[in-house]
């Protein structure tokens, strides 16, 4: 146990770590599968998964063991030599995953970063788009990350305010409205980018038959399908890739979090041979993308998602969750959203919003994040068994129903 209470450790966060977040107050020192411990010992069940970065569980032992051995052996050369994981890791996720080709990174944002600058020079190199005029298309509602360029095109007030001038080039349309995207699209077009369920604009799962219909128009219009699965890839919504629901296959993928199973920052852009083909040397990279430990720890961490059938799991656990939460009667539930095992309880506004819920959640043992001010967000690890499950709903219930108008 350690000698600083929760108290000592926030004075210090408080003091010397920038205030860019405003986290539950839990200190948390250790954890195991669903499992986390504070710093007083007590012990939670994590329903927010890191942002679902954790679906293989916390600490998984075959990812830990992956890690320290690759870590005692060599762990960065640079790109500027070879080492001998990064090619098996991109054998492997392509296998995998169907594509021709990756380009690895490290953050999420990284990955979409990547994406962005190849359908830009795809359009310029490959479609024709006279120099500097290439424009993407993005979504309301989007999160793809936090660099200067993507939050250019965040309608999120929040996530602009005060870092103009933005990067030029990017259009919005709702999200979910195919005929919009349709509209849109002019001949300078090179690429849509979207969230097959957005996380961050609440837990969104779009109208059936829109991934289908945005693949049609994509094709039809010759601009690149650019899913961001960084999120709601690698199992969490009971696919291997969301856009699997639809059976659609996007031109390029990105993902990131549970690629390394919550051990080490590594993303990845999953694309043919004719889109990360227009990478030459030079054109793009990151002193630590491809590492090898980084590869060492994904290569892993998707053979667990593959071994303990956890995309099955998911599916299969989500819809018993979902249906167990629609179950509920609450004042303050307006309705329950979600696809696999990323979940969405959406607030009525006279709930007072999602955080004291989630405070409220915490005080019980589970821990989950508000989204939007008004969704709280249940994500748990992909490793959960309903046993477990049972154990967060009975808590849930409670703080969804408690009596009192003030609620939790
Ligand atoms: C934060 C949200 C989740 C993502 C998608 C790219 C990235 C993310 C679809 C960037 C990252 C995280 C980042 C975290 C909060 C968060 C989040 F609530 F903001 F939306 F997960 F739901 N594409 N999402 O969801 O990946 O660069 O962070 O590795 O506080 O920024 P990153």
């Amino acid at each position: 146990m350690s000698t600083l209470s929760t108290e000592d450790y926030i004075a210090l966060e408080d003091q010397y770590n920038a205030h860019n977040y405003w986290p539950l107050d839990v200190v948390i020192t250790r954890a195991e599968g669903v499992w986390v411990w504070d710093v007083e010992g007590r012990k939670y069940l994590d329903c927010l998964s890191a942002y679902s970065a954790l679906n293989q569980g916390h600490c998984h032992p075959r990812i830990v063991r992956a890690m320290v051995e690759q870590a005692r052996r060599l762990a960065l050369t640079s790109r500027a030599f070879r080492n001998d994981q990064l090619p098996l890791l991109a054998k492997e996720l392509c296998e995998l995953t169907g594509y021709e080709m990756m380009l690895p990174m490290n953050s999420g944002a990284e990955a979409v970063e990547t994406a962005l600058k190849a359908a830009r020079k795809w359009g310029y190199t490959i479609k024709g788009v006279p120099d500097d005029r290439a424009e993407i298309i993005a979504c309301t509602g989007n999160f793809h990350g936090r660099t200067l360029s993507i939050i250019s095109f965040s309608s999120e007030e929040r996530y602009r305010d005060g870092f103009g001038p933005f990067t030029p080039g990017f259009k919005l349309v709702p999200y979910g409205d195919a005929d919009a995207l349709e509209r849109a699209i002019t001949p300078n077009t090179v690429a849509f980018l979207f969230e097959p369920v957005q996380g961050e604009g609440g837990v969104v799962v779009p109208p059936e038959g829109y991934i289908r219909r945005v693949r049609a128009l994509c094709t039809r219009h010759n601009v690149l399908m650019i899913a961001d699965e960084i999120q709601t890839g690698l199992g969490r919504t009971g696919k291997l890739l969301a856009c699997e629901h639809e059976g659609v296959r996007p031109d390029v993928v990105t993902l990131g979090k549970a690629l390394s199973g919550g051990m080490y920052p590594v993303s990845a852009v999953l694309a043919s041979r004719e889109i990360l083909g227009v990478f030459g040397p030079g054109d793009h990279g990151s002193t630590f993308g491809g590492n090898p430990l980084a590869c060492a720890v994904a290569r892993e961490a998707l053979r667990v998602i593959v071994d303990e059938r956890l995309c099955e799991r998911a599916a299969e656990l989500g819809e018993y969750l979902l249906a167990r939460l629609r179950g509920i009667r609450s004042p303050y539930v307006a309705l329950c959203r979600g696809r696999g095992l990323l979940v969405g309880i959406v607030l009525r506004p006279e709930a007072g919003g999602a955080r004291r819920f989630c405070e409220a959640l915490k005080e019980r043992g589970v821990l989950a994040k508000d989204t939007h001010g008004t969704v709280i967000r249940l994500a748990p690890p992909l490793v959960i068994t309903r046993e477990e499950l049972d154990w967060a709903l009975e808590r849930i219930e409670k703080v969804l129903t408690i009596g009192n108008r003030r609620g939790p």
